[in-house]
Protein backbone atom coordinates (compact mmCIF):
# COMPACT_ATOMS: atom_id res chain seq x y z
CA UNK A 1 0.00 0.00 0.00
CA UNK A 2 0.86 3.26 -0.61
CA UNK A 3 2.00 5.05 2.35
CA UNK A 4 3.68 8.57 1.75
CA UNK A 5 4.89 10.00 5.13
CA UNK A 6 3.14 13.72 5.45
CA UNK A 7 5.30 16.24 6.61
CA UNK A 8 3.48 18.86 9.39
CA UNK A 9 5.02 22.48 10.88
CA UNK A 10 2.93 24.56 13.12
CA UNK A 11 4.00 27.92 12.69
CA UNK A 12 3.43 29.96 15.73
CA UNK A 13 3.74 33.71 14.83
CA UNK A 14 2.19 34.89 11.70
CA UNK A 15 4.53 38.17 11.75
CA UNK A 16 7.41 39.17 9.78
CA UNK A 17 9.51 36.71 10.15
CA UNK A 18 6.93 33.90 10.41
CA UNK A 19 5.60 34.95 7.24
CA UNK A 20 8.75 35.00 5.37
CA UNK A 21 9.37 31.73 6.49
CA UNK A 22 6.12 30.76 5.13
CA UNK A 23 6.42 32.36 1.67
CA UNK A 24 10.08 30.59 1.70
CA UNK A 25 8.05 27.22 2.56
CA UNK A 26 5.32 27.27 -0.48
CA UNK A 27 8.50 28.41 -2.74
CA UNK A 28 10.80 25.72 -1.78
CA UNK A 29 8.11 22.49 -1.07
CA UNK A 30 9.66 21.48 1.77
CA UNK A 31 7.15 20.24 4.01
CA UNK A 32 3.54 19.22 2.74
CA UNK A 33 1.02 21.04 5.68
CA UNK A 34 1.91 24.23 7.38
CA UNK A 35 -0.32 25.80 10.15
CA UNK A 36 -0.56 28.84 11.25
CA UNK A 37 -1.30 30.27 14.43
CA UNK A 38 -1.27 33.88 15.66
CA UNK A 39 -3.45 35.42 18.89
CA UNK A 40 -3.71 38.10 16.03
CA UNK A 41 -6.41 35.10 14.38
CA UNK A 42 -7.73 37.77 11.46
CA UNK A 43 -3.96 38.69 10.44
CA UNK A 44 -2.86 34.76 10.39
CA UNK A 45 -6.42 34.25 8.12
CA UNK A 46 -5.40 36.71 5.98
CA UNK A 47 -1.72 35.84 5.66
CA UNK A 48 -3.07 32.12 5.12
CA UNK A 49 -5.51 33.06 1.79
CA UNK A 50 -2.40 35.43 0.73
CA UNK A 51 -0.33 32.58 0.97
CA UNK A 52 -2.58 29.73 -0.63
CA UNK A 53 -3.45 32.72 -4.30
CA UNK A 54 0.78 31.33 -4.64
CA UNK A 55 -0.09 28.03 -4.43
CA UNK A 56 -0.33 27.56 -8.22
CA UNK A 57 3.24 28.37 -8.83
CA UNK A 58 4.83 26.04 -5.78
CA UNK A 59 7.09 23.86 -6.94
CA UNK A 60 4.61 21.54 -4.42
CA UNK A 61 1.25 20.85 -3.04
CA UNK A 62 1.88 22.63 0.63
CA UNK A 63 -1.58 22.77 1.94
CA UNK A 64 -1.87 25.81 4.26
CA UNK A 65 -4.27 26.50 7.06
CA UNK A 66 -5.60 28.95 10.10
CA UNK A 67 -5.03 26.99 13.04
CA UNK A 68 -5.41 25.89 16.37
CA UNK A 69 -3.15 24.37 18.81
CA UNK A 70 -4.85 21.02 18.53
CA UNK A 71 -2.72 20.56 15.10
CA UNK A 72 -0.18 20.21 16.94
CA UNK A 73 -0.86 16.98 18.09
CA UNK A 74 -0.03 15.53 14.42
CA UNK A 75 2.69 17.80 13.94
CA UNK A 76 6.58 17.12 13.45
CA UNK A 77 8.17 20.40 13.69
CA UNK A 78 6.82 23.51 15.79
CA UNK A 79 8.41 26.81 14.98
CA UNK A 80 7.82 29.65 17.21
CA UNK A 81 8.54 33.01 15.82
CA UNK A 82 6.16 34.90 18.35
CA UNK A 83 6.24 37.20 20.66
CA UNK A 84 6.79 41.06 21.73
CA UNK A 85 9.76 43.42 19.85
CA UNK A 86 12.23 45.82 22.29
CA UNK A 87 10.14 49.20 23.25
CA UNK A 88 11.54 51.91 23.47
CA UNK A 89 13.42 52.62 26.70
CA UNK A 90 12.30 48.52 27.77
CA UNK A 91 15.23 46.72 28.67
CA UNK A 92 16.34 43.52 27.36
CA UNK A 93 15.86 41.75 30.68
CA UNK A 94 12.32 43.56 30.63
CA UNK A 95 11.65 42.13 27.25
CA UNK A 96 13.48 38.57 28.54
CA UNK A 97 10.60 39.02 31.20
CA UNK A 98 7.65 39.29 28.92
CA UNK A 99 8.62 37.12 25.91
CA UNK A 100 9.45 34.03 28.63
CA UNK A 101 5.43 34.67 29.98
CA UNK A 102 4.29 34.29 26.49
CA UNK A 103 6.66 31.43 25.36
CA UNK A 104 5.41 29.22 28.97
CA UNK A 105 2.19 30.10 27.78
CA UNK A 106 2.42 28.83 23.96
CA UNK A 107 4.41 25.69 25.22
CA UNK A 108 2.04 24.69 27.75
CA UNK A 109 -1.01 25.03 24.95
CA UNK A 110 1.20 22.68 22.62
CA UNK A 111 2.55 20.26 24.91
CA UNK A 112 -0.80 20.32 26.26
CA UNK A 113 -1.88 18.83 22.87
CA UNK A 114 0.10 15.91 23.08
CA UNK A 115 2.59 17.21 20.42
CA UNK A 116 6.34 14.66 20.22
CA UNK A 117 7.94 16.51 18.09
CA UNK A 118 10.74 18.98 17.26
CA UNK A 119 10.49 22.93 18.50
CA UNK A 120 12.39 25.13 15.98
CA UNK A 121 13.00 28.77 18.15
CA UNK A 122 13.40 32.09 16.80
CA UNK A 123 11.92 34.62 19.12
CA UNK A 124 14.91 36.98 20.35
CA UNK A 125 16.44 36.24 22.73
CA UNK A 126 16.60 33.39 20.91
CA UNK A 127 19.27 31.38 22.78
CA UNK A 128 16.91 32.24 26.30
CA UNK A 129 14.03 31.36 25.05
CA UNK A 130 15.26 27.95 23.93
CA UNK A 131 16.55 27.23 26.68
CA UNK A 132 13.50 28.20 28.23
CA UNK A 133 11.33 26.00 25.87
CA UNK A 134 13.38 23.01 26.57
CA UNK A 135 12.98 23.23 30.51
CA UNK A 136 9.01 23.96 29.77
CA UNK A 137 8.35 21.29 27.03
CA UNK A 138 10.35 18.47 29.29
CA UNK A 139 11.32 17.33 25.59
CA UNK A 140 14.88 15.49 25.03
CA UNK A 141 17.62 18.81 24.44
CA UNK A 142 17.98 17.21 20.96
CA UNK A 143 14.74 17.57 20.30
CA UNK A 144 14.61 21.40 21.13
CA UNK A 145 16.63 23.84 18.56
CA UNK A 146 17.02 27.45 18.51
CA UNK A 147 17.98 29.84 14.87
CA UNK A 148 20.96 30.62 17.05
CA UNK A 149 23.92 32.07 14.93
CA UNK A 150 22.78 30.57 10.90
CA UNK A 151 21.56 33.98 10.21
CA UNK A 152 24.84 35.12 11.47
CA UNK A 153 26.80 32.75 9.87
CA UNK A 154 24.92 33.29 6.67
CA UNK A 155 25.46 36.73 7.08
CA UNK A 156 29.40 36.15 7.32
CA UNK A 157 29.22 34.06 4.22
CA UNK A 158 28.14 36.77 1.80
CA UNK A 159 30.06 39.14 3.11
CA UNK A 160 33.62 37.20 2.53
CA UNK A 161 32.01 36.20 -0.43
CA UNK A 162 31.58 39.69 -1.99
CA UNK A 163 34.87 40.68 0.32
CA UNK A 164 36.80 37.87 -2.36
CA UNK A 165 34.25 38.09 -5.01
CA UNK A 166 33.70 34.07 -5.03
CA UNK A 167 30.22 32.46 -4.59
CA UNK A 168 28.87 32.72 -1.14
CA UNK A 169 28.06 28.78 -1.05
CA UNK A 170 31.89 28.69 -1.43
CA UNK A 171 32.73 30.50 1.82
CA UNK A 172 32.45 27.80 4.79
CA UNK A 173 32.85 30.59 7.84
CA UNK A 174 31.28 30.73 11.28
CA UNK A 175 29.54 32.63 13.59
CA UNK A 176 29.40 30.82 17.25
CA UNK A 177 27.99 31.99 20.83
CA UNK A 178 25.08 34.12 21.80
CA UNK A 179 22.83 35.19 19.07
CA UNK A 180 23.69 38.96 19.50
CA UNK A 181 26.15 41.26 20.84
CA UNK A 182 28.63 38.68 22.68
CA UNK A 183 28.95 36.28 18.87
CA UNK A 184 32.55 35.50 17.61
CA UNK A 185 33.70 34.65 13.76
CA UNK A 186 35.70 31.68 14.33
CA UNK A 187 38.70 32.80 11.93
CA UNK A 188 40.94 29.68 12.42
CA UNK A 189 38.75 27.66 10.57
CA UNK A 190 37.52 29.48 8.33
CA UNK A 191 37.88 28.37 4.98
CA UNK A 192 37.25 29.70 0.93
CA UNK A 193 37.07 27.07 -0.84
CA UNK A 194 39.61 24.62 0.12
CA UNK A 195 42.10 27.60 0.94
CA UNK A 196 42.44 28.39 4.72
CA UNK A 197 40.94 32.14 5.29
CA UNK A 198 43.50 33.44 7.17
CA UNK A 199 46.34 32.29 4.76
CA UNK A 200 44.29 33.88 1.84
CA UNK A 201 44.48 37.27 3.69
CA UNK A 202 48.04 36.97 4.86
CA UNK A 203 48.86 37.17 1.18
CA UNK A 204 46.81 40.55 0.65
CA UNK A 205 47.97 43.91 1.50
CA UNK A 206 45.06 44.46 3.53
CA UNK A 207 44.94 43.15 6.82
CA UNK A 208 42.92 41.68 9.61
CA UNK A 209 41.30 45.29 10.44
CA UNK A 210 39.22 44.12 6.77
CA UNK A 211 38.34 41.20 8.72
CA UNK A 212 37.50 42.98 11.66
CA UNK A 213 35.35 45.48 9.79
CA UNK A 214 33.44 42.72 8.01
CA UNK A 215 32.50 41.33 11.30
CA UNK A 216 31.70 44.04 13.02
CA UNK A 217 29.10 44.55 10.20
CA UNK A 218 27.74 41.39 10.37
CA UNK A 219 27.35 41.46 14.26
CA UNK A 220 25.99 44.34 14.26
CA UNK A 221 23.35 43.81 10.96
CA UNK A 222 20.07 43.84 12.85
CA UNK A 223 20.56 47.61 14.02
CA UNK A 224 21.40 48.53 10.59
CA UNK A 225 18.32 47.04 8.92
CA UNK A 226 15.97 47.91 11.41
CA UNK A 227 17.04 51.53 11.30
CA UNK A 228 16.42 51.32 7.89
CA UNK A 229 13.22 49.15 7.32
CA UNK A 230 11.85 48.27 10.90
CA UNK A 231 12.54 44.80 11.08
CA UNK A 232 14.58 42.05 9.88
CA UNK A 233 12.94 39.19 7.29
CA UNK A 234 13.68 37.87 4.64
CA UNK A 235 17.40 36.47 5.65
CA UNK A 236 15.99 34.95 8.97
CA UNK A 237 12.47 33.31 7.51
CA UNK A 238 15.11 31.33 5.03
CA UNK A 239 17.34 30.63 7.65
CA UNK A 240 14.42 29.26 9.45
CA UNK A 241 13.99 26.86 6.06
CA UNK A 242 17.40 25.63 5.89
CA UNK A 243 17.21 24.20 9.14
CA UNK A 244 13.88 23.17 8.72
CA UNK A 245 14.92 21.51 5.35
CA UNK A 246 17.87 19.61 7.41
CA UNK A 247 15.56 18.27 9.72
CA UNK A 248 12.19 17.12 8.07
CA UNK A 249 14.72 16.06 5.32
CA UNK A 250 17.28 14.01 7.40
CA UNK A 251 19.91 16.23 5.98
CA UNK A 252 22.47 15.23 8.60
CA UNK A 253 23.67 19.39 7.48
CA UNK A 254 26.07 20.87 9.86
CA UNK A 255 24.65 24.36 10.78
CA UNK A 256 25.03 26.57 13.77
CA UNK A 257 22.30 26.26 15.52
CA UNK A 258 21.46 27.08 19.01
CA UNK A 259 21.99 23.89 20.73
CA UNK A 260 22.08 22.84 24.42
CA UNK A 261 25.87 22.45 26.21
CA UNK A 262 26.38 19.17 28.37
CA UNK A 263 30.13 19.86 28.97
CA UNK A 264 31.34 20.12 24.91
CA UNK A 265 33.08 23.35 24.85
CA UNK A 266 33.83 23.00 28.77
CA UNK A 267 30.68 24.53 29.40
CA UNK A 268 26.88 23.05 30.88
CA UNK A 269 23.57 23.80 30.80
CA UNK A 270 22.75 26.40 28.80
CA UNK A 271 21.71 27.19 25.09
CA UNK A 272 24.08 28.85 22.84
CA UNK A 273 24.92 28.79 18.94
CA UNK A 274 27.94 26.25 17.98
CA UNK A 275 28.11 24.03 14.89
CA UNK A 276 25.76 20.92 15.33
CA UNK A 277 24.52 18.13 12.98
CA UNK A 278 21.16 18.03 11.99
CA UNK A 279 18.72 15.67 11.00
CA UNK A 280 15.42 14.56 11.27
CA UNK A 281 15.72 13.28 15.11
CA UNK A 282 17.05 17.09 16.04
CA UNK A 283 20.32 17.76 17.02
CA UNK A 284 22.42 14.41 16.25
CA UNK A 285 24.96 16.02 18.16
CA UNK A 286 27.18 19.26 18.42
CA UNK A 287 30.30 19.58 16.78
CA UNK A 288 33.52 20.96 18.88
CA UNK A 289 35.71 22.39 16.64
CA UNK A 290 39.30 23.93 17.71
CA UNK A 291 39.79 27.22 18.47
CA UNK A 292 42.20 29.46 19.26
CA UNK A 293 42.71 30.86 22.75
CA UNK A 294 41.52 34.41 21.70
CA UNK A 295 38.01 32.69 20.48
CA UNK A 296 37.83 30.17 23.48
CA UNK A 297 37.76 33.34 25.56
CA UNK A 298 35.16 34.72 23.98
CA UNK A 299 33.06 31.91 23.68
CA UNK A 300 33.17 31.41 27.26
CA UNK A 301 32.13 35.20 27.86
CA UNK A 302 29.36 34.95 25.40
CA UNK A 303 28.59 31.72 27.68
CA UNK A 304 28.51 33.44 30.86
CA UNK A 305 26.41 36.88 29.51
CA UNK A 306 23.69 34.28 28.46
CA UNK A 307 23.86 31.96 31.95
CA UNK A 308 23.27 35.35 33.84
CA UNK A 309 20.58 36.78 31.93
CA UNK A 310 18.73 33.07 32.43
CA UNK A 311 19.67 33.17 36.40
CA UNK A 312 16.67 35.12 37.27
CA UNK A 313 13.98 33.59 35.29
CA UNK A 314 14.40 30.10 37.17
P1 LIG B 1 6.12 40.73 14.57
O1 LIG B 1 5.97 41.11 13.14
O2 LIG B 1 5.66 41.66 15.63
O3 LIG B 1 5.39 39.31 14.77
C1 LIG B 1 5.20 38.71 16.00
C2 LIG B 1 3.87 37.98 15.92
O4 LIG B 1 3.70 37.22 17.12
C3 LIG B 1 2.66 38.92 15.80
O5 LIG B 1 1.87 38.58 14.66
C4 LIG B 1 1.88 38.69 17.12
O6 LIG B 1 0.48 38.82 16.98
C5 LIG B 1 2.32 37.28 17.46
N1 LIG B 1 2.15 36.90 18.86
C6 LIG B 1 2.44 37.63 19.96
N2 LIG B 1 2.14 36.93 21.07
C7 LIG B 1 1.64 35.73 20.67
C8 LIG B 1 1.16 34.59 21.33
N3 LIG B 1 1.09 34.52 22.66
N4 LIG B 1 0.72 33.56 20.58
C9 LIG B 1 0.73 33.60 19.24
N5 LIG B 1 1.19 34.67 18.55
C10 LIG B 1 1.64 35.72 19.25
O7 LIG B 1 7.64 40.40 14.91
P2 LIG B 1 8.72 39.79 13.89
O8 LIG B 1 8.09 38.72 13.09
O9 LIG B 1 9.44 40.88 13.22
O10 LIG B 1 9.77 39.14 14.93
C11 LIG B 1 9.44 38.00 15.68
C12 LIG B 1 10.59 37.63 16.58
O11 LIG B 1 11.68 37.13 15.79
C13 LIG B 1 11.14 38.80 17.40
O12 LIG B 1 11.41 38.35 18.71
C14 LIG B 1 12.44 39.12 16.69
O13 LIG B 1 13.38 39.74 17.55
C15 LIG B 1 12.87 37.72 16.27
N6 LIG B 1 13.91 37.65 15.26
C16 LIG B 1 14.83 36.67 15.40
C17 LIG B 1 15.88 36.53 14.52
C18 LIG B 1 16.89 35.44 14.74
O14 LIG B 1 17.93 35.38 14.05
N7 LIG B 1 16.65 34.54 15.65
C19 LIG B 1 16.00 37.41 13.43
C20 LIG B 1 15.06 38.37 13.25
C21 LIG B 1 13.95 38.58 14.18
Amino acid sequence: MFNEKINRVVLIGAGAVGCSYAYSMINQGVAEELVLIDVNEAKAEGEVRDLNHGMAFSPSPLKVWNGSYKDCKDADLVVITAGLAQKPGETRLQLVQKNTRIFKEIVQNVMGNGFDGIFLVATNPVDILTYVTWKESGLPKERVIGSGTVLDSARLRFSLGEYFNVDTRNVHAYIIGEHGDTELPVWSSAMIGAERLETMIAKREENQACLDEIFTNVRDAAYHIIERKGATNYGIGMSLMRITKAILHNENSILTVSAYLDGEYGQKDVYIGVPAVINRSGIREVMEIELSDKEREQLEHSTAVLKETIAPLE
